[in-house]
């Protein structure tokens, strides 16, 4: 069975192929389909961006889509950045920047919760297959730590770790990420089809 994960961001479409390794199919990037339409992420969910985004590569590729959209919420922003977590310094910004945005906003702050969601999408081009949710808590560190991974990882330390996810090894954070619980919680769908095809 192929299937096309529905991505730009390449630290994304790692992260995917890793949890993904192991079932028989045969992934394919957006890089295989170049004259795709951009999908415009104009909701204001996780849910309904990657749902967006799964459905609407599904029907113009024509084969079933993964996806997933991912939102940094931390509590004394408001929920800040929220589902604006790629441009939120701006709308040619690096991850850096945007990092550096969220430290300078929180400097004089106790309150450093934070929540990172991924809602994980599947979706045929005649509809979407399944949604999932999944969520950590944390808290935003007061510098960067740690040089793994890419986005927010070296602000965000996970609850009851004492590591930023830029601290963790590749593999740990694969095992108990918000994208990884998210991604898990598809795969027994994922495995089912693979096998019916
Ligand atoms: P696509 O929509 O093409 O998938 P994107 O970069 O816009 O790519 P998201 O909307 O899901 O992806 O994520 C928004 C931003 O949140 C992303 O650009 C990163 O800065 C950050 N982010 C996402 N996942 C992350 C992770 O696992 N660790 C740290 N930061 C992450």
């Amino acid at each position: 069975m192929k299937l096309l994960i529905a991505t730009h961001n390449r630290d994304k479409l790692s992260e995917i192929r890793a949890l993904l390794a192991g079932i028989k199919l045969e992934i394919l990037s957006l890089d295989e389909y170049p004259e795709l339409p951009e999908v415009v992420e104009d909701r204001d969910t996780i849910e309904g961006n990657a749902a967006k985004k799964a459905l609407e590569t599904a029907i113009h590729s024509g084969i079933c889509c993964l996806a997933d959209d991912t939102g940094l919420f931390i509590d004394a922003l408001g929920g800040a950045p929220g589902v604006y977590a790629a441009r939120f310094a701006g709308e040619s910004c690096t991850y850096r920047d945007n990092r550096l945005k969220a430290l300078d906003l929180l400097k004089d702050k106790a309150d450093r919760k934070a929540l990172f969601k991924t809602a994980a999408v599947l979706a045929a081009p005649d509809g979407i297959i399944a949604i999932r949710q999944g969520v950590v808590t944390g808290k935003i560190t007061t510098q960067e730590l740690g040089d793994q991974g890419f986005g927010y990882d070296s602000i965000f330390e996970l609850d009851g770790t004492g590591k930023t996810y830029a601290q963790m090894d590749a593999e740990i954070k694969n095992e108990i990420s918000h994208r990884a619980l998210a991604l898990k919680a598809i795969l027994p769908i994922l495995k089912t089809l693979a096998q019916l095809d």
